[in-house]
C-alpha cells in the first residue's frame, strides 16, 4: 500500500530530488542540505537534536505534495468536508508515525546509520505535543489518523496552545510540575499561514440599528479585538497520498502595537494590550474531567470556535458556494462541549454578518453540527456563570435567550403543563447563581448527539439527557470510541508487528479484523513461544526505562500489572494499590504465602489542583518505597510509578502490559480507550462493567476477561438506598488491616497524617464504592494469578485478546460518524 520508492540511482538522478526522493540515498543527502542549509550545521558538529530537526523537514518535504494536493483536490471536488472541532488535540511524536505512514522506516534508518547516527535515540529527541489532557484529547488524535487513512475530506481545529500538558515530575513522592516548553527548539511540523487571519472581538456591548432596507437588526460593539492565526499540521494516512490538515490557532494583538497610545507615550499600556491578547491560546487547562469555570477558558474556546467557523465562511466562498447550502459543505462535529459556543456564534455569523432571518440560519446550525458527549459525571458537565458569560459574549447571549425561547416553546408543545421538564431542560440554569449550560446549547444545536460506548449511549439517553431523548429520540447514537492501530500497534510494537505481518501478510493495520486470523495459530505451540517471546523483549525494553527515570529494577519474567491513565478517583487507582497492600500483608503475616511474583506499574497526571489525586499518587510513591525496600517481600512484589505518563511513554508501556487495570467504577467511565490499546498490545483485562470494557468482554467472552464488582445498576441502586463502608470495613479484617496500615504512617515513615484525608475519605464517603467493590477484586486477582500460573493457557488468551481487538481500531468508529451522522464520501488522492 505505500507510495513507490526510487530504487536506483537512474531514478534518483533523473527525477527524485532532494525534497521528494524516497529512497535511503536521497534521503540522507535531503539530511545533510537541511543540516546545511536550515539549520547551519556541518554534520561534524551536529548533536542528535539536530538530526532530529533535519530529518524532520527531510519528511514534511516529502508530505508535501501529497498535502498540497490533497487541499487542491478538496477545493476542486466541492466535496463535503467534516470539521473536527476539539479543544484539545493530544498528538504524540509526527516523526516515528510518519515515517510508518510514508513506509519510509527502512530508508530513513539507512540513511541515518550512513550518516553514523541510530534511528530510535534521533526519534527520542522529539518532544511531543502534548495539547490535551487524556482520553478526549488522544481520541481526537487517533480520528484525524482514521479520516486521513480512510481518505476522508477532513480538517482538525483547534488551539495552538504554546504550553501543552505539564511535564510532571515525582519529588519526595509528591507530583510536581514543570511547564511544558514543547515549541522552545521550534517545531519543524507547523507550518504558519499568516495570510488565514480572523478577528476574534470580545465584551462590549450590543445596541439596535436600521440597516439599508430599512429592517431593524442588533449589532455587537465589541470592547476589544485580537487576531487568530492559522497554523497548519500536516496529518498524512496510512498507505496512500491522502494528507490532511489540523490547523491550530495562535493569538496575537490585533494590531502588534497600539499605534495611537505609542505616540502619546504610553508604551507600556501598548505592550500590555499585546501581552493580554496574546494570552488567550498561552496554556491548555490541565483539568481532565471536572469543568471549572474560569473566563480565560471561555476566551480559548470562543476564540477557536469564531477562527474556525469564519475560516469554514471564507472557504465555502472561495469555492463560490451558496451561503443557504453551508450544511451541505461541512458536517461540524462538537468534541464535547468544549466547542459547544459554536451552535451560537454560527448563528451570529449567519444572521449579523451574513444577513440571513433566524429560521433560515437555525435550520442550517441544526443540519451543521453533531455533539459527542463523553462523560455523566455531573461536575463535568460545562457551565458559566450568567455574568461572566454576558460579560465576554454579550451578542451570544442574547441569541441563546432566543434559541431557549423558541426551543421551551418546543417543550410546552410537546409536553404541556409540565413546567419541572421546561425548567430542566432550559439552556439556563436557575439553581443559585444563574448558569449558561453548554451540554444543552449542544443538543439543541445538534441533529445528531452520541456517546462513546454502548453501555455510555445507554446511560445518557436515562439519566443525563433523558429529557433530551424524549424530546429528540432520533438524535440520539452510539460511536464506540476506537484508537489507531498505527500508532499503537504498528510503531508501537514492531516485535508484534513483524509476527503480524509474517502471520496474516500485510494489510492489518487497515483492515484490524483481519486479526482474528490469529486464532487459526493459538494451537501451535511455535507461535505462542514467539507471541510469549515479543512480549518478553518488550517487557526488557519497558523495564530499562523504568531502571532510567526511577532506579526500580524489574524482572521481565514477572507478570507486569499496570494501571496508566489520568489519577481520578472515579478510576480507582486507590482500588489497585489495596490490593497490592493485601498482598504485602499477606507476605508480612504469612512468609510462605506464595503467588506469582508481579510487578505492578502505575502512570498518569493528577490535574494541579486535585487534592486527593495528588496524593494518591504520593501513596503508590509510598508504597512502592516501602514494598521494594523491603527483604522480605523481595522476589515477589515490586511497584513502580513510571513518572510523566504521556503519548510518548505509553508507546512503550501498552506493550509491554500482561494485565491490564480498567477498574473505574461501574458507570463513571464514558469509554476508556487505554484499555483498547492494552488489549491489542496482547494484554488480559481485569475490569468492571463499565465503558468499552463491556464490549472487549463481549468480543473475547467470558472466559478471557476477568470481570469484578458491582455493576452500574447495582452501583446507582447501592447509592440510592444510602451505601455505608463502614458495614464493608466492619465485615472484612483483613481489609480492616490494610485501612489501619495505611492510617498507621507505616509507608510514610511513621507519619500518621499524611494519607489520613485518604482514608477518612473511604472510610467515611467512599463516593466510589472502592470498599464496596474491594473483596470482589482481591478475589478476581486471584484468579488472575492462578491463570498466570499456565503459561500456554495465559498465551493462548493474550492470542485471542489481540485477535478479538479489530472492533475498536478507530477506522471503525470513523467509518461510522462519515456515514450515521456526517453523511461524508470518501476522496481518494492521486500525486
Ligand atoms: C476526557 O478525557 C474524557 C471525558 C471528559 O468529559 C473530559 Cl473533559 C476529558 C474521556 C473519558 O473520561 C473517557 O472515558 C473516554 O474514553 C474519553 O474521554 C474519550 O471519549
Amino acid at each position: 500500500p505505500h507510495a513507490k520508492r526510487a530504487t536506483s540511482s537512474a531514478t534518483i538522478l533523473s527525477g527524485a530530488d532532494v525534497r521528494t526522493g524516497l529512497d535511503s540515498a536521497v534521503l540522507q543527502q535531503a539530511v545533510l542540505d537541511h543540516l546545511y542549509y536550515s539549520l547551519g550545521r556541518l554534520p561534524a558538529v551536529a548533536t542528535p537534536a539536530n538530526y532530529y530537526r533535519a530529518l524532520a523537514l527531510a519528511i514534511r518535504d516529502r508530505l508535501q505534495q501529497r498535502w498540497i494536493r490533497t487541499s487542491e483536490t478538496y477545493f476542486e471536488r466541492g466535496r463535503k468536508l467534516a470539521c473536527y472541532l476539539s479543544a484539545e488535540f493530544l498528538l504524540g511524536p509526527h516523526l516515528g508515525n510518519n515515517l510508518l505512514n510514508l513506509g519510509l522506516e527502512q530508508a530513513a534508518r539507512e540513511a541515518l546509520t550512513a550518516l553514523g547516527q541510530d534511528l530510535d535515540a534521533i526519534l527520542d529527541c522529539e518532544p511531543e505535543p502534548g495539547l490535551g489532557n487524556g482520553g478526549l484529547g488522544r481520541l481526537a488524535a487517533c480520528y484525524l489518523d482514521s479520516l486521513a487513512t480512510l481518505q476522508y475530506p477532513a480538517i482538525g481545529y483547534g488551539i495552538r496552545y504554546e504550553f501543552g500538558i505539564f511535564a510532571q515530575e515525582i519529588r519526595d513522592g509528591w507530583q510536581t510540575e514543570r511547564t511544558d516548553k514543547w515549541l522552545s527548539g521550534g517545531n519543524p511540523w507547523e507550518i504558519a499561514k499568516p495570510d488565514i487571519a480572523y478577528e476574534v472581538k470580545w465584551g462590549g456591548h450590543t445596541e439596535r440599528y436600521i440597516d439599508d432596507d430599512g429592517a431593524e437588526r442588533r449589532r455587537w460593539v465589541p470592547y476589544r479585538v485580537v487576531r487568530g492565526i492559522a497554523y497548519d499540521t500536516p496529518i498524512q494516512g496510512y498507505g496512500v497520498d491522502t494528507c490532511n490538515t489540523l490547523r491550530l490557532w495562535s493569538a496575537e494583538a490585533a494590531e502588534s502595537f497600539d499605534f495611537q497610545a505609542f505616540n502619546t507615550g504610553d508604551y507600556f499600556q501598548a505592550v500590555d494590550a499585546k501581552l493580554r491578547s496574546e494570552t488567550i491560546t498561552k496554556v491548555l487547562y490541565p483539568n481532565d474531567e471536572p469543568a471549572i469555570g474560569k473566563r480565560l477558558r471561555l476566551a480559548q474556546q470562543y476564540f477557536f470556535v469564531t477562527c474556525s467557523l469564519q475560516d469554514m465562511l471564507r472557504i465555502l466562498d472561495l469555492a463560490g458556494g451558496a451561503i443557504e447550502q453551508f450544511a451541505e459543505h461541512f458536517a461540524v462535529q462538537l468534541n464535547d462541549t468544549h466547542p459547544s459556543i459554536g451552535v451560537a456564534e454560527l448563528m451570529r455569523l449567519l444572521i449579523d454578518e451574513r444577513g440571513l432571518d433566524w429560521d433560515a440560519a437555525w435550520t442550517i446550525t441544526v443540519a451543521t453540527f453533531g455533539y459527542t458527549n463523553h462523560t455523566l459525571l455531573p461536575e463535568a458537565l460545562e457551565t458559566w456563570p450568567l455574568p461572566l458569560f454576558r460579560e465576554v459574549l454579550p451578542r451570544h447571549l442574547e441569541i441563546i435567550y432566543e434559541i431557549n425561547r423558541r426551543f421551551l416553546d418546543e417543550v410546552r408543545a410537546c409536553f404541556p403543563d409540565d413546567s419541572a421538564r421546561v425548567a430542566r431542560m432550559s439552556l439556563i440554569g436557575e439553581a443559585g447563581e444563574k448558569q449558561v449550560r453548554m451540554a444543552h446549547l449542544a443538543c439543541v444545536g445538534s441533529h445528531a448527539i452520541n456517546g462513546v460506548a454502548a453501555l455510555h449511549s445507554e446511560l445518557l439517553k436515562a439519566s443525563v439527557l433523558s429529557d433530551f431523548h424524549a424530546l429528540w429520540p432520533e438524535r440520539f447514537s452510539n460511536k464506540t470510541n476506537g484508537v489507531t492501530p498505527r500508532r499503537f500497534l504498528a510503531l508501537a510494537n514492531p516485535g508484534l508487528r513483524a509476527l503480524l505481518d509474517e502471520t496474516l501478510g500485510a494489510s492489518w493495520p487497515v483492515d484490524l479484523g483481519r486479526l482474528r486470523e490469529l486464532e487459526s495459530h493459538i494451537d501451535d505451540p511455535a507461535f505462542r513461544e514467539r507471541w510469549r517471546a515479543v512480549k518478553h523483549a518488550n517487557k526488557q525494553r519497558l523495564a530499562d526505562y523504568v531502571q532510567a527515570h526511577t532506579g526500580i529494577v524489574l524482572d521481565p519474567d514477572w507478570l507486569f500489572d499496570i494501571q496508566v491513565k489520568r489519577i481520578h478517583e472515579y478510576k480507582r487507582q486507590h482500588l489497585n494499590l489495596l490490593h497490592i497492600v493485601t498482598l504485602y500483608q499477606r507476605l508480612k503475616t504469612y512468609p510462605a504465602f506464595s503467588f506469582p511474583p508481579r510487578a505492578f506499574l502505575f502512570g498518569g497526571k493528577a490535574a494541579p489542583g486535585y487534592f486527593t489525586a495528588k496524593r494518591i499518587i504520593k501513596l503508590i510513591n509510598a508504597v512502592a518505597e516501602t514494598i521494594n525496600a523491603d527483604p522480605e517481600v523481595n522476589g515477589r512484589l515490586k511497584v513502580a510509578f513510571v513518572p510523566n505518563f504521556s503519548v510518548k511513554n505509553a508507546q512503550l508501556i501498552y506493550p509491554a502490559a500482561d494485565l491490564s487495570e480498567q477498574i473505574s467504577t461501574a458507570g463513571k467511565e464514558a469509554s476508556g480507550t487505554g484499555n483498547m490499546k492494552f488489549m491489542l498490545n496482547g494484554a488480559l483485562t481485569i475490569g468492571t462493567l463499565d465503558g468499552a470494557n463491556v464490549e472487549m468482554r463481549d468480543e473475547v467472552g467470558a472466559e478471557n476477561f476477568f470481570l469484578f464488582g458491582r455493576t452500574a445498576d447495582e452501583v446507582a441502586r447501592l447509592q440510592g438506598e444510602g451505601y455505608r463502608p463502614a458495614d464493608y470495613l466492619a465485615g472484612d479484617d483483613e481489609l480492616k488491616a490494610v485501612m489501619e496500615l495505611i492510617g498507621s504512617g507505616h509507608f510514610s515513615g511513621g507519619d500518621s497524617e499524611v494519607f489520613r484525608p485518604l482514608v477518612e475519605n473511604l472510610t467515611q464517603s467512599d463516593p466510589f464504592l472502592v470498599l464496596a467493590d474491594y473483596a470482589a477484586y482481591v478475589a478476581c486477582q486471584e484468579g488472575v494469578s492462578a491463570a498466570w500460573a499456565d503459561q500456554e493457557q495465559w498465551t493462548r488468551m493474550s492470542i485471542i485478546n489481540c485477535a478479538r481487538g479489530g472492533k475498536f481500531s478507530s477506522d471503525r468508529a470513523i467509518a461510522e460518524y462519515a456515514r450515521e451522522i456526517w453523511g461524508l464520501q470518501s476522496v481518494p488522492i492521486q500525486v
